[in-house]
């Protein structure tokens, strides 16, 4: 098993406030409940590093954790929860467009999709903008333990729209969380997007 030597570094409220470092980032970015913080966590081998809840919209802030010398990830507050107060809502999504089109450390998203659900408008989104700003993207269907053996070449041709073959994963039994920590470590290697700042 590949370890993942991760540990949380900081919140940040804004880009501004984002950690001033030579890492390379991945943000782990998805729909609310999708996931993200319970796979941060099966990723890392670790309950409790990233904050999970059954209740949506929990992570509002930039969380970055560092993995070994030279990664870091940043967990992203989930879009797409009806119940958040629109400014708040507001808030974040500005938030996230600032991190994801002018981070100059981000080299790549991991983009989360419910395996149940498969990707919509707001996941074809974010491909884009990634392809936009020369990021790598890379898809994890998360829940993979919420279905049926027979379903699983549907839910995989489900995610043709998204252009990537999708990671099925679980952060309940374990499946693709190996190949995440291998795609994650890749990462180490890619040069940094040029930008204005070395890092902000
Ligand atoms: N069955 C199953 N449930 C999962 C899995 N991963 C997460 N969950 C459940 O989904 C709910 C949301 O998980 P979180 O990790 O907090 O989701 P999140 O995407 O970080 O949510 P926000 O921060 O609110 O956007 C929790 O009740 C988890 O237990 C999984 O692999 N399988
Ligand atoms: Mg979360």
């Amino acid at each position: 098993m590949t370890k993942l030597h991760t540990e949380f570094a900081l919140s940040a409220p804004s880009l501004k406030g984002c950690p001033r470092w030579g890492r390379v980032e991945i943000a782990i970015a998805g729909r609310s409940n999708v996931g993200k913080s319970s796979l941060l966590n099966a990723l890392a081998s670790e309950k409790h590093l990233a904050r999970t809840s059954k209740t949506p919209g929990r992570t509002r802030l930039l969380n970055f954790f560092t993995i070994g010398e030279s990664l870091a990830l940043c967990d992203l507050p989930g879009y797409g929860y009806a119940k958040m107060p629109h400014d708040e809502a507001a808030k974040i999504a500005r938030m996230m467009q600032e991190y994801l089109t002018e981070r100059t450390n981000l080299t790549a998203i991991m983009l989360l999709v419910d395996s149940r659900r498969g990707p919509g408008e707001a996941e074809l989104d974010i491909a884009a903008m990634a392809a936009e700003h020369g990021q790598r993207l890379i898809i994890a269907a998360t829940k993979s333990d919420k279905i049926k053996r027979s379903e699983r070449a549907a839910v995989v041709r489900s995610f043709a729209p998204l252009k990537f073959r999708p990671i099925l994963c679980s952060a309940h039994d374990g499946e693709g969380i190996e190949e995440l920590r291998t795609e994650i470590l890749a990462m180490a290697d890619s040069p940094r997007r040029s930008g204005r700042a070395a890092s902000r």
